[in-house]
């Protein structure tokens, strides 16, 4: 998995992160970060990121992604593969200008974030805000390592 890539999907009908679901305590090194460090994530909603193409994923659902511990910023949104009647019907939706703890993440869109890990060591959830899809496993830590 290249660093900093989040795949946010369905695998045999779990919701899924990087094809990982939620374990109370567990933290991948993909989820690791330093304290005093700025980070650009990307978050990508339709590929496993093991070469399973955009198009093939037909269980694909908008994710609004929730981080918790911080704010962060919207760095890129990238809708080169999305629908674009789905992106034409929800484009004046989106504020992507200031602090965010939320963003939409739909099927085939791209977005990274910018975040400062500043403030506090330790573990902290993110997790897609569809109690749905978190109740399926579609949640994980990252953790703040001094
Ligand atoms: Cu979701």
């Amino acid at each position: 998995m290249p660093p900093n890539q989040f795949h946010f999907y369905n695998e045999r009908m779990n919701w899924v992160i990087n094809g990982e679901t939620f374990e109370m305590d567990e933290v991948a090194d993909w989820e690791k970060v330093k304290l005093n460090t700025t980070e650009v994530w990307q978050f990508i909603n339709g590929d496993n990121g093991r070469g399973m193409g955009m198009m093939q994923d037909m269980m694909q659902l908008p994710h609004p992604a929730h981080i918790h511990g911080l704010q962060f910023q919207i760095f890129e949104r990238d809708i080169s593969e999305m629908d674009a009647d789905v992106w034409n019907s929800v484009k004046d939706g989106f504020i992507d200008q200031g602090w965010q703890d939320t963003f939409l993440l739909m099927p085939g869109m791209k977005v990274k974030v910018v975040m400062s890990f500043r403030d506090f060591t330790g573990k902290y959830i993110y997790h897609c805000h569809n109690l749905e899809h978190e109740d399926m496993g579609m949640m994980r830590n990252y953790e703040v390592l001094p």
